[in-house]
């Protein structure tokens, strides 16, 4: 049994709950039907704000009526359980939505930053934001209009917390990568940085990652089953 685990979760984990994802084998993700280099980038808010806050509307108006499914759910089982050991979960996700948290999940790093928050480009403060967001809003910080911005990471900006992230992942024993298509860095490297640094590595996924070959053990199907499986054989013999 492991005792610090280090997992990273992307749109698969979410997809049972109706989010959908970015990228898929059938060609139905997100990034199908909406040009990323159109709606998350910098230049692309910069160019047309009315269209990146349209689109973040809308992904965050489908958020209110999304559920956890039962992966969350076994996320937030595996932290309560691990904790009541003394070991520790460090749980990384690129996803903007609030799941985990919904779930039960304590402490959830969001490194693509969150829907529900928004974030003035003047001042930099970063403030709960729960409705459609216009480019009449005023920043309640610093009072400027025009400026404020989903607090996401496009492409091109920075992730958040990556000091945080590496520390976590140096100090754990297992690495598990969740429903997420290996596609996107610095994320999609954090498999080869755990291998590096001595870690065990396993995918848990619908179908395998674009990076699959760099984990030690693979486990194919849908997060709501595999997860709770995956759970249950660590801790479902534990008293919890
Ligand atoms: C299921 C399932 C079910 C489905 N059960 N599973 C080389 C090195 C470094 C950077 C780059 C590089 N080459 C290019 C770059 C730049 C770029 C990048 O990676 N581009 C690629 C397209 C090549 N990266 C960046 O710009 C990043 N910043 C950066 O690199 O800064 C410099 C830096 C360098 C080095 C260190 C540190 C910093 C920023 C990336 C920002 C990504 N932003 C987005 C949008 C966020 C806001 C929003 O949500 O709108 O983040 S893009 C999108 O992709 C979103 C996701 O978080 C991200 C990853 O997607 P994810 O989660 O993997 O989803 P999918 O859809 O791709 O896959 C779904 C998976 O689920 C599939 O595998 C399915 O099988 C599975 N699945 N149903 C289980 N039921």
């Amino acid at each position: 049994m492991p005792q610090n685990i280090f997992i990273l979760t992307g749109a698969g984990v979410s997809a049972e709950s109706g989010l959908g994802t970015f990228r898929d084998k059938q060609g139905e993700g997100i990034w199908a039907k909406f040009d990323p280099m159109k709606l998350a980038t910098p230049e692309a808010f910069a160019r047309d704000p009315e269209a990146v806050l349209a689109f973040y509307d809308l992904r965050r108006r489908n958020l209110r009526d999304a559920k956890p499914n039962a992966a969350h759910l076994a996320l937030a089982r595996l932290e309560d359980s691990l904790a009541k050991r003394g070991e520790t979960l460090t749980l990384v996700t690129q996803n903007i939505d609030d799941l985990h948290e919904r779930a039960g999940s304590a402490s959830v790093i969001h490194m693509h930053g969150e829907l529900l928050k928004a974030r003035c480009g003047r001042c930099e403060a970063v403030r709960s934001w729960l409705d459609d967001l216009t480019v009449a809003h005023i920043c309640p910080n610093c009072g400027r209009a025009g400026a404020l911005r989903p607090h996401v990471v496009w492409f091109g900006e920075m992730p958040l917390a990556m000091d945080l992230i590496d520390r976590a992942l140096r100090e754990s024993d297992l690495f598990v990568a969740i429903g997420t298509s290996g596609a996107v860095y610095p994320a999609a490297g954090f498999v080869a940085e755990a291998r590096a640094y001595g870690l065990r590595t396993c995918e848990i996924n619908l179908e395998a990652a674009d990076n699959a070959r760099l984990f030690d053990e693979q486990r194919l199907g849908p997060a709501s089953e595999m997860v709770p499986a995956w759970v249950e054989e660590l801790v479902g013999g534990s008293t919890e």
